[in-house]
């Protein structure tokens, strides 16, 4: 598989590791959990995922139209934020959580291209394993990786991609993608 800008490490958690943090995520009260809706043909919909966000106090990454304002780091992000920039070897100021509770919750093809937006993006994947694909140029130059538990991505956010849909019986998946804002 050729995929220039996408850095992928398999094994970046281990799975004892893989675990508790899906399994803090799904219960700390440090996380704010919602379903936004987003405007599509003039119509108001819910997206198809929960979103939470963590960020620098002051930070505002506006996206979709809505402002998501940072409020500081909980203590027990900061040792994971760290080992991350240390992979990823950017500093990283914003987190998008995204929450798909089964196959039938995705993220359609999009660009993370806001004024604003720099360096690489590391998204961090737990739970059950989801398809990201991501384009190469054109739009015919299409890749894909299945992302695993516990496994980190670093792509460039600004070509387009997206996490499919899937029939398959899967259960519940979290991703978090740090992210540098300016
Ligand atoms: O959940 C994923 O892996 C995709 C996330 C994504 O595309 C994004 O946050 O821009």
């Amino acid at each position: 598989m050729r995929l220039p800008s996408v850095r992928y490490q398999q094994h970046f958690l281990t799975p004892q590791e893989a675990d508790h943090w899906f399994i803090w995520l799904q219960n700390t009260t440090e996380v704010h959990w919602q379903q936004e809706t987003f405007s599509i043909f003039g119509q108001r919909v819910l997206a198809p995922r929960q979103l939470a966000w963590i960020g620098d106090t002051g930070l505002n990454y506006r996206y979709t139209g809505l402002d998501h304002e940072g409020s500081g780091w909980p203590e027990s992000l900061e040792s994971l934020r760290a080992r991350i920039e240390r992979t990823a070897g950017q500093k990283f100021n914003f987190l998008l959580l995204n929450r798909y509770k089964n196959g039938q919750d995705y993220m359609g093809w999009h660009r993370d291209d806001e004024t604003g937006c720099q360096g690489d993006i590391a998204s961090l994947s737990l739970g059950a394993e989801r398809r990201f694909r991501i384009e190469q140029g054109s739009a015919e130059e299409r890749r894909h990786i299945d992302l695993e538990h516990g496994s980190l991505m670093i792509f460039n956010g600004r070509q387009r991609h997206c996490l499919t849909k899937t029939k398959r019986r899967v259960g519940e998946r979290i991703n978090l993608t740090f992210r540098l804002i300016q």
